[in-house]
């Protein structure tokens, strides 16, 4: 009889632990190519184009191919120094509003091959996508769907030109990891000589499902950006500042490009059917584009890392512009603030102060110890037992140790779930609160003034499915300790 009872507990507590072994899926998850994409974070934005010659943001389209002329072109220039930095890609404004393609497009006489440089012989997207590869940068298009100087832009002919456009740029040029499709469009335009204003509904005319069909077959791998992705969406400013609640889950189809209250819904939503994580735009310099009345306005470093730890640092991607000069060169001055940026971002995460040290959690599911979450490996994690919260995971120093910065990331994979969280440290004096907050996702960075602790514990307060953690990380950054 006692023998059965031992047996009947034993088999309940194998049932139980069964269970809570497959964190099961609850919440929308990533794709393979959103997955890819996660991991790049930092990446460069290049707007050189046609504006770069005329000193303007938009060109209206009645611009001459005869101007675009960068004498000392060099994008291995560009690719050595963006690399330096830490970026992982670049993305480049191929087409911008006004309509000059920076290669030899077939269907157009608007391009590099009826301009002066390299005797029309040249192609900015082959000599970027060489640089890229050499530098081990993937590379990105920005294709601008508004055409200000296309004759047929408004009509059904324009979405062929410009789907042709497309095939062009995804065929020639290798792997391309992201296609950037801006929400700008419709307005007065030069048009084939029209010169006149033109409107569209932005919800109907591009008929995006078709081209986003064609982007799947040509590029399979590539993420789709747009205010409403499919694949990425618009952080909703151009500042490159996430928001505080940043859920990469959204109802996606009651968005489309270049909607007008689109504001609305940039914090995304924790009942969101869909993933589609932001991404943070926001140039180095006031303008898109190149302009010498702003050669000494570029960001600080301590603006950048502002921006860092607000992007990336709250579940976001950064896409930083560069605005090359009109020689084709990055200038002088935007290198050394690159530079200089890519610096400090490495001495912020110079030494992962809570690598191996010792974590316990409230439960554990088994194979999911809390020892996961900082074993230097992203793509384990913490799983809990117990399923409902608040649960908590303690990182115990062996010695006082001091911190300003906090890392945590969600196993994205499965999707994100945490919806409230606190940081507590432990000193002399016993537990501290250090921030409380909304939502982790891909990565949430906190940062604190410096405080020596023994310990800090992380709870996660609420959340919508049993917490994934694949990531705690602890810091002490010096010279950009901004709150
Ligand atoms: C905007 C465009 O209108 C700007 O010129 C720039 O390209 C920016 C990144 O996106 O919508």
């Amino acid at each position: 009889m006692k023998q059965l009872f031992y047996l009947l507990i034993i088999i309940q507590f194998v049932l139980i632990s069964c269970q809570s072994i497959k964190p099961e899926t609850l919440v929308p998850e990533p794709s393979k190519r959103q997955l890819a994409w996660q991991e790049m974070e930092f990446y460069a934005f290049i707007h050189f184009n046609m504006n770069t010659f005329t000193n303007k943001e938009w060109g209206y389209g009645d611009e001459s191919p005869q101007q675009f002329n960068p004498l000392a072109f060099d994008a291995f220039q560009w690719a050595r120094n963006i690399r330096a930095a830490g970026m992982k890609g670049i993305i480049i404004t191929a087409k911008h509003h006004d309509g000059f393609c920076l290669w030899p497009s077939a269907y157009t006489s608007h391009s590099v091959k009826n301009s002066p440089w390299k005797n029309g012989q040249g192609d900015v997207i082959r000599d970027l996508s060489e640089a890229c590869k050499k530098y081990g940068l993937k590379l990105g298009i920005y294709l601008s769907p508004w055409d200000r100087n296309h004759p047929d832009y408004g009509k059904p002919e324009y979405l062929t030109y410009f789907r042709n456009q497309l095939r062009e740029l995804l065929t020639n040029y290798g792997e391309i990891f992201e296609v950037w499709f801006d929400g700008a469009n419709g307005g007065s335009g030069y048009y084939g000589g029209a010169d006149e204003e033109r409107r569209v509904d932005k919800k109907t005319y591009y008929d995006w499902e078709t081209t986003v069909a064609l982007v799947r077959k040509l590029q399979p791998n590539a993420v789709i950006f747009s205010d409403a992705g499919p694949d990425i969406r618009w952080i909703g400013n151009e500042k490159g500042y996430a928001y505080d609640t940043t859920w990469s889950t959204i109802n996606r189809d009651s968005l489309y490009p270049g909607m007008p209250d689109f504001d609305r819904y940039a914090l995304g939503s924790e009942t969101g059917t869909h993933w589609l994580p932001t991404e943070s735009d926001v140039s180095l310099r006031p303008g898109w584009y190149y302009h010498p009345e702003e050669d000494n306005q570029q960001k600080s470093v301590a603006q950048l890392m502002d921006i860092y730890y607000n992007s990336i640092g709250k579940n976001s991607a950064l896409l930083l512009n560069i605005p090359v000069d009109n020689y084709g060169l990055i200038n002088d001055n935007d290198k050394a603030r690159l530079l200089e940026f890519g610096q400090q971002i490495r001495n912020d995460f110079k030494k992962d102060l809570a690598l191996r040290k010792s974590v316990t959690a409230s439960s554990a599911a088994r194979d999911y110890p809390a020892t996961l979450t900082n074993d230097g490996n992203s793509d384990s994690f913490w799983y809990p037992a117990v399923h409902n919260g608040p649960h908590t995971l303690t990182l115990s120093f062996d010695k006082p140790t001091t911190v300003n910065r906090f890392l945590v990331q969600e196993y994205i994979k499965r999707g994100q779930r945490i919806q409230a969280f606190t940081l507590e440290g432990e000193t002399k004096e016993g537990w501290n609160a250090i921030a409380a907050g909304t939502t982790v996702g891909n990565k949430r960075i906190l940062r604190f003034e410096a405080m020596e602790v023994t310990a800090l514990r992380f709870t996660i307060n609420q959340a919508i499915a049993p917490p994934l953690i694949a990531t705690l990380s602890a810091y002490h950054a010096r010279g950009s300790n901004i709150k």
